[in-house]
């Protein structure tokens, strides 16, 4: 049976909700971040050479890396409406989010966060020197790519219900960790359609019962 290991607070959330909403037999086995570090613990760090959530073992295999887990599992469900079909409507789509989710939302997070930590980490003088550099870079290439996307989503779920379509894909599973990361920073306040997302999902049984087994007060994901 697979297993899915879960760190608490972490992107292992997205697989907790897909398990969820396929109905998939599984076993959760939880761990705590580290409390000195915020990091995973040694136990999980051992579980793959990333040392990075999620996890899945099942029997001898041991699978990292968010989407890579999305489609392995996925390929034990084929009929699941959570991939479209090739040739349906929404397949171009769900693809285009699927993939922006990691090539394009979270790795311009990962750029805004390491000008954070370097400006806000490193000391006067030269801190003073980064903000002036940094300053240039997000406006040059952080921002306008960050609102390109913001304005993207806005428009596309203001046509349709979810990332994926008419109905919840896997493309909305995978960019629950980046959208809630940026919704706490205040992204999206001026974006309403992409608000109305968030409560759909979170109306949603399996959303619901992810969070339930999750047994976290809040929604609060971390590096
Ligand atoms: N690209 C990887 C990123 C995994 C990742 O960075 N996971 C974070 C959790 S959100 C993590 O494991 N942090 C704890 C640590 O690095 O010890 C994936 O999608 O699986």
């Amino acid at each position: 049976m697979l297993t899915l290991h879960h760190l608490e607070y972490s992107q292992s959330f997205r697989i907790l909700w897909l398990l969820e909403e396929l109905g998939a037999d599984y076993e959760l086995k939880s761990y705590n971040r580290d409390p000195e570090t915020n990091l995973a613990p040694a136990d999980y760090k051992a579980l793959s050479p990333l040392g990075t959530a999620p996890v899945v073992t099942d029997g001898d295999l041991v699978l990292a890396e968010s989407n890579a887990v999305i489609d392995y599992i996925l390929d034990g469900h084929p009929e699941s409406p959570l991939n479209p079909k090739v040739g349906s409507a929404d397949r171009a789509r769900h693809l285009f989010w699927y993939h922006a989710s990691p090539g394009s939302l979270m790795s311009i997070q990962g750029v805004a966060m390491v000008l954070n930590l370097l400006e806000t980490r490193t000391p006067w003088p030269i801190s003073a020197l980064l903000k002036a550099v940094f300053g240039q870079v997000r406006k040059l290439f952080v921002n306008p790519r960050t609102e390109a996307l913001y304005a993207m989503m806005e428009k596309d779920l203001g046509e349709k219900p979810f990332f994926g379509g008419d109905a919840l894909t896997a493309a909305d599973i995978t960019l629950v960790y980046a959208m809630y990361a940026a919704r706490a920073k205040g992204a999206f306040e001026s974006y309403p359609n992409i608000l109305a997302w968030f409560d759909r999902i979170e109306a949603l049984p399996s959303f619901q019962s992810a969070r339930a087994k999750d047994d976290r007060p809040h929604i609060d994901f971390r590096f």
